[in-house]
């Protein structure tokens, strides 16, 4: 368990963001003792001792000039390089990563494994890459385990992901870190680390419930809602253009004559606000009316459309889809 310094660092990513921290917190120790030891012996070396004494002229001291701007920069570059390949490493979801979604609402997660087994407490495999692809039914929710020193906002209408590798077997918090409600201190649940086969045996036992799977559920509303009326599977024109290899075009092209990454927050926009974006050589004929669909059946919808798919996800994963010209 940690101490009282810091929690316990159980992810890949930990360590190096305990170390800059430390680095962090040690310079400004070392400064902050520097600068007032300083400030102490020049107020007690250069009291005035008469009424009369006025201080002498100041030398300039190049030297000293130029230490106090040189050494400070290369302290902030260091700190910036530093934390800037830390940031991307966090931030750069592993392609082979395992995804867990993640379902915040008011005042609770819920946590939704590929074959469509839910809980309610976060089961991951040590020692493998997990990515949690999150969004929230309504407001605005934090998610953070201290533990693997991953935390990341929770979004109504996108989704946002973080990964991380565990490395230690146990049990750990998960909290939500934005104000969201009157129960906001009780949207707190349990990180459970076990081992691979551990997690493969509890993921079969917990499959046994009804719960369809996400993709399954997703081909039922494809005939159900009546998109496969207007998009085909297998290549084929129609009034709207086939799902056959969408997800993970990363030149797609717009009618305005951009092109841009289909990832899932486009097709996630493509669903619930067809005019938003017009695929090029395709008319406004989409229905509007996708926008009832619930959370769990737009994530469906999306996942039975990344099956139509054996491309890789786009290389950016946070979030945005960017429009280029
Ligand atoms: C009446 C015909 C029609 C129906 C029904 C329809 N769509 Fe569409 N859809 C279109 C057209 C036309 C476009 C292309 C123009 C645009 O981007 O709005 C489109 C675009 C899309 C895109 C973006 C495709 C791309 O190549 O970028 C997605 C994703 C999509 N639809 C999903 C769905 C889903 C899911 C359903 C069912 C829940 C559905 N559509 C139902 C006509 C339809
Ligand atoms: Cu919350």
């Amino acid at each position: 368990m940690g101490d009282f310094w810091l929690p316990e660092a159980a992810s890949t990513i930990a360590p190096e963001v305990d170390s800059l921290f430390l680095f962090v917190t040690a310079v400004s120790a070392i400064l902050l003792v520097g600068v007032t030891g300083a400030m102490l012996y020049f107020v007690y070396r250069y009291r005035r001792q008469s009424p009369g004494e006025r201080p002498a002229p100041v030398e300039e001291s190049k030297l000293l000039e130029i230490s106090w701007i040189v050494i400070p920069t290369i302290l902030v570059l260091l700190v910036f390089n530093w934390g800037f390949k830390s940031y991307v490493k966090m931030h750069a979801v592993p392609s082979e990563a395992y995804e867990i979604r993640v379902e915040a609402q008011q005042w609770n997660f819920l946590f939704e494994y590929p074959n469509g087994v839910t809980s309610d407490t976060l089961y991951v495999p040590e020692g493998e890459k997990v990515k949690m692809r999150m969004s929230s039914a309504d407001v605005l929710h934090g998610f953070f385990i201290p533990a693997f020193r991953v935390k990341y906002d929770i979004l109504p209408n996108r989704y946002t992901s973080v990964w991380f590798e565990a490395t230690k077997e146990g049990d750990y918090d998960l909290f939500c870190t934005e104000y969201c409600g009157r129960n906001h201190s009780e949207m707190d649940k349990v990180v459970r680390v076990v081992s691979q086969d551990a997690f493969d045996n509890w993921l079969e036992e917990a499959g046994t419930s009804e719960d369809i799977p996400l993709p399954e559920l997703g081909k039922q509303l494809y005939s159900q809602r009546g998109c496969q009326g207007c998009h085909s599977l297998d290549g084929s024109e129609m009034v709207g253009p086939s799902f056959q290899g969408l997800y993970g075009r990363t030149d797609h092209e717009m009618s305005d004559g951009t092109t841009l990454a289909v990832d899932e927050n486009y097709l996630r926009e493509s669903i619930l606000k067809p005019e938003a974006r017009i695929v090029a050589g395709y008319d406004n004929l989409m229905p509007g009316s996708y926008s009832s669909l619930s959370e769990r059946q737009l994530t469906g919808l999306i996942e039975f459309i990344k099956e139509q798919s054996d491309k890789e996800p786009p290389a950016s994963d946070q979030g945005q889809t960017t429009a280029t010209n």
